[in-house]
């Protein structure tokens, strides 16, 4: 791979891997490829949002009421349209469309994927140039063809194919797995491709640093509570004060926390019985990665990825990353219970 010039690409990448599945006829990899070049288009506006009036409120509500932002629906437009001609995938569920979005076209109608998508997370962080992301999940439909009906999305976590984000930061990144270890891309602007640069990704099983909207500290769960004041102690031991990071921006929060080994946290609050994030498109997709890199994702007591979806957009308490401070905090929620103060 890449052995001319040194750099893999993406497209070379996925070509080599696709050894790891013998059976397959490259349709997952032409998949990705289609995700890619959507990625691509949507970092160009990124870049050039402050430029351009596709920046700020575009004064409409997506479908959970919040206020949807010019580049949310240009991200959402692109991924549709790269999905929908590419013709590996017969459905999108997406943060921005209330219902599933099945693929009609004649090509797609014995496509294989669907494409659970959050095609621009983190939205309020437009405004002030703070990192964004895109989060998607893949599963195989069980429905047997024509456009993806809703049972091709209700299904567990671990029957994701592959699952990756795109983080639109001081350099654009695409980490993804297919169930065989996690691969971070960097994109190359110069040359606009993604290569590999972050080969293997492993989470520290231990680290120290925190991550969580501390202003909700109220109506968090009392577990939460007792986990936060232990994560403040001095004790040089366990390298304790941890620091506290967060950017309100889950993909770039996960991606830190990944690479320097750290804990996210997005808890139920006295408001929320099942916190902010969405199963399907923003916690599954993280929790198969973060698992693939020897990590843990938990809703407080079980495991992300063995949850039963009910709907389309239902929510879940997230705590996501090294697996050893998960494990901690799904402790203390046992100890103290689900009791919210
Ligand atoms: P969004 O899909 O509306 O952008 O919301 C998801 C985002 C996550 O990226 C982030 O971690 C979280 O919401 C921040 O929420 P809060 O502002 O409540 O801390
Ligand atoms: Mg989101």
């Amino acid at each position: 791979m890449g052995a001319v010039s040194g750099i893999t690409t993406l497209g070379q990448f996925i070509i080599a891997r696709q050894k790891d599945f013998p059976y397959a006829k490259g349709e997952l990899s032409r998949l990705l490829r289609d995700i890619s070049i959507a990625a691509k288009i949507v970092n160009r506006e990124v870049n050039k949002a402050g430029l351009v009036d596709i920046l700020g409120e575009m004064g409409l509500m997506n479908v959970q009421g919040e206020s949807v932002k010019k580049l949310d629906v240009f991200a959402n437009e692109q991924f549709i349209s790269a999905l929908s001609y590419g013709g590996e995938c017969c459905g999108i569920a997406s943060e921005e469309n209330e219902h599933i979005v099945g693929i009609h076209s004649e090509i797609s109608k014995y496509a294989n994927y669907v494409v659970a998508i959050d095609p621009l997370d983190g939205s309020s962080n437009i405004d002030v140039n703070a990192p964004i992301g895109t989060i998607f999940s893949i599963y195989r439909r069980v429905s047997p063809y024509g456009p993806a009906q809703l049972c091709d999305f209700m299904q567990k976590g671990t029957e994701q194919v592959a699952a990756g984000y795109v983080m639109y930061g001081s350099s654009t990144m695409l980490v993804y797995t297919t169930g065989k270890g996690v691969n971070g891309f960097t994109l190359d602007p110069s040359i606009g491709e993604f290569c590999l640069t972050h080969p293997d990704m492993v989470i520290p099983q231990m680290g120290n640093i925190y991550s969580i909207n501390e202003g909700n500290y109220k109506f968090f769960p009392e577990g939460v509570k007792r986990y936060i004041k232990y994560c403040q102690i001095e004790d040089e031991e366990t390298n304790r004060p941890y620091s506290s990071r967060y950017i309100g921006s889950l993909a770039a929060d996960f991606h830190r926390n990944l690479i320097k080994g750290g804990i996210y946290m997005y808890p139920a609050t006295a408001y929320s019985a099942k916190g902010k994030l969405r199963l399907l498109y923003e916690c599954n997709p993280l929790a198969f990665i973060v698992e693939q890199a020897g990590g843990k994702a938990s809703d407080g007591f079980q495991r992300i990825l063995d949850i039963d979806p009910y709907a389309l957009h239902e929510r879940t308490p997230l705590f996501i990353g090294s697996h050893d401070m998960v494990e901690m905090v799904e402790g203390m929620m046992l100890e103290y219970s689900s009791r919210v103060d």
